[in-house]
């Protein structure tokens, strides 16, 4: 291995910092000594609860079991806006920036209270009540975030799905959590373009008959087909509603959204999280990981569709009164310069992004970033994937200017908010490693027979304790989230990630070690992309695998072979492009498709992706062990005609 660089925590940072290295050592301590002790008041310092609990943790994760500060009650938007308004209700809690530089505008507390009581007014008027599944299918704009906390005010659960989805993958995940009411906008704007996110509603809706409802936004004011007894506009609908609005008391224990995230196996699940433990470790890490002080601008580039959009732009920032910038746009657009010049207009104190935007802003050269000031910037943040070293010190020396720390934090859809990441006033870098586990957090690893590896090594990494975050259950089918997380290493938490852990006890996560591909930060299964593949009539079998791409982290390798009597072409290749774009969303593309007469597989007909990996990674010298293929003349055919990447 190459020599790793330590950053050290600058001493000027260390001494305002909130969390400094004495005091990290000692909490984490105290954390794992006596977790109740700890969680129980982190949660009365945290959050503001309506029936205080007496209760902390159960959990028993042989049985993927955890219950946080279960006797208590509170509301989540009670803590993300009510109890701010006597100090904030004039402080800007949203700055959202559009897609076009010239298109900005702030919400305060006071403004963010109406909103969200005027929505929640109408979703009870529609017949929404606490427990029911909401989906909103929303742009980058400020009613994404209303929308949530409106759902959120009255108990309801929101399903966020990300607007780059198809048709296809809506219509899914509406039918698999019951929405009755969708949330939505006549269109989106990125990059320039406009998503016609209305006619792919009405597209999903169109297998859909339970949804009611519909309540469109107007972003773009195009023309968009409308279904009067479904239909209604957002902004004429909430404007007829009451600005106050009592909120739902919730147990901690009752569910707050569920969000779609990929496995390995079968459709994306829809992991479901709860309302205080989530919401105490949003806002903690929210806090003690980007060391936010009062005033400071935070801004999160991640869409609200994924998890990080939850946590990082909703949840977390606002639960801690904080000013959070929410941008609609693409960081390449109108060109590589836009972040920065963002970071400018808005004086963005903290920055947190993906690791793929890091390396294609890299790419672009370093005069997009140099004609910029940044001098607001005080800390940076990367999420989503493993940073490779040269973009971390890109990311550190020319971004940064060297000033600004970094925090890699790792985290999942399932984690809920970050478990290993630096705590910038505490931990020293090293540039690729997520460093050390959050409070309350007790990572391991575990070597291929469940053994836990000790000291310095390489394995499964786990959790073993619960964590207020923790995912409760996977909606609809609790079996699936046992079998997926607490089945492999009975008593652990299953991360899906590999991990080494060096002499200093900072943990490197290697990357998935299940058929989850992390294309751009985003999660996808490889069999939703074979499935994908295989609805054509032309195809018989396809085995997808990831390969390194250096902008995207992953691309995505597609072995596709026919049906007899049907012939390769460029022409079938682009349908079977158009088709993974079309159940999946353009995140699914393969980029490369390779025609290949037959698969490796072993005599019970299992494909050896280990070897289809390899051959993706033209890593054709160690091909390991194929003896047991049922016919390994199939592995030299595929070397031959191996795709150029
Ligand atoms: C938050 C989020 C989770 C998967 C996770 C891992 C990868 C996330 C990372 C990281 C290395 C980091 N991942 N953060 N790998 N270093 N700092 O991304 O959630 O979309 O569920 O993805 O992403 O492989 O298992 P999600």
């Amino acid at each position: 291995m190459s020599e790793v660089h330590i950053r050290r925590v600058p001493a000027e940072f260390a001494a305002e910092a909130h969390i400094r290295a004495e005091d990290y050592e000692k909490l984490y301590h105290q954390s794992v000594e006596d977790p109740d002790a700890f969680w129980a008041q982190q949660a009365k310092d945290f959050l503001q609860w309506q029936k205080p609990f007496t209760k902390v943790c159960e959990e028993d994760l042989k049985r993927g079991h955890a219950a946080w500060f279960a006797d208590g009650a509170l509301n989540v938007t009670v803590n993300c806006i009510d109890r701010h308004l006597p100090a904030r209700a004039q402080q800007t809690a949203i700055i959202w920036e559009g897609d076009d530089p010239a298109d900005s505008k702030t919400i305060t507390y006071g403004e963010l209270h109406e909103q969200v009581c005027r929505l929640a007014n109408l979703l009870r008027a529609r017949g929404v009540k606490k427990g029911d599944r909401v989906c909103i299918y929303m742009p980058m704009i400020p009613e994404a975030a209303y929308a949530m906390l409106a759902c959120a005010r009255i108990g309801a659960v929101h399903s966020v799905v990300f607007g780059g989805f198809s048709p296809d993958s809506l219509k899914d995940r509406i039918l698999d959590s019951d929405c009755r009411v969708v949330i939505t906008a006549d269109e989106g704007v990125r990059g320039g373009k406009k998503v016609p996110l209305k006619a792919n509603v009405d597209q999903a809706l169109s297998s859909c008959p339970d949804v009611h409802t519909a309540i469109v936004v107007k972003r773009t004011g195009a023309n968009v087909d409308w279904h009067s007894k479904r239909d209604i506009w957002y902004a004429e609908s909430v404007a007829e509603q009451n600005a106050e609005c009592e909120p739902e008391v919730m147990n901690a224990e009752d569910p707050l959204f569920i969000l779609y995230t990929s496995g390995s196996t079968g459709k994306p699940k829809g992991v479901l999280h709860t309302t205080a433990g989530y919401l105490l470790m949003a806002s903690m890490t929210f806090k003690y990981t980007f060391d936010y002080k009062e005033g400071d601008v935070f801004w999160c580039t991640a869409d609200v569709g994924w998890i990080t959009g939850h946590s990082y732009i909703v949840y977390g920032p606002l639960s801690a009164g904080a000013i959070s910038l929410m941008f609609e746009g693409v960081p390449t657009y109108p060109d590589a310069s836009r972040c920065w010049e963002v970071v400018d207009k808005h004086q963005v104190n903290i920055f947190y992004t993906a690791p793929t935007a890091i390396r294609a802003l890299m790419g672009a050269g370093d005069e997009y970033v140099t004609k910029t000031d940044r001098s607001s910037l005080k800390l940076l943040g990367t999420v989503g994937e493993p940073i490779n070293p040269e973009a971390w010190e890109w990311y550190y020396q020319v971004v940064g200017d060297e000033r600004c720390p970094i925090v890699d934090t790792w985290w999942q859809t399932e984690t809920g908010a970050h478990l290993i990441t630096p705590l910038p006033g505490a931990i020293d870098m090293k540039p690729g490693s997520a460093t050390k586990p959050f409070f309350g957090v007790q990572p391991a690893l575990l070597d291929e027979k469940g053994r836990e590896i000790d000291g310095e090594g390489e394995g499964a990494l786990v959790m073993k304790a619960s964590w207020p975050s923790m995912i409760r259950s996977v909606f609809g089918d609790h079996q699936r989230m046992i079998d997926t997380y607490f089945s492999s290493f009975p008593g652990y938490y299953f991360t899906g990630d590999g991990a080494r852990r060096d002499a200093d006890g900072y943990y490197w996560i290697t990357g998935r070690i299940d058929d989850v591909l992390n294309v751009s930060g985003h999660r996808l299964g490889t069999a939703e992309i074979e499935s994908a593949i295989v609805l054509h009539d032309d195809t018989a079998e396809a085995a997808v695998v990831g390969y390194p791409h250096d902008i995207k982290g992953q691309g995505i390798y597609a072995y596709v072979t026919l049906k007899s009597g049907h012939e390769p072409s460029d022409a079938l290749r682009q349908e079977l492009i158009d088709l993974c774009v079309k159940e999946i969303g353009p995140i699914a593309k393969p980029d490369i498709i390779q025609w290949a007469p037959g698969l490796p597989k072993t005599r019970s007909g299992k494909i050896m992706r280990r070897i289809l990996r390899k051959i993706a990674c033209n890593e054709l010298e160690n091909l390991g062990d194929t003896s047991t293929l049922a016919d390994p003349s199939v592995v030299d055919e595929l070397i031959e005609h191996r795709a150029n990447c």
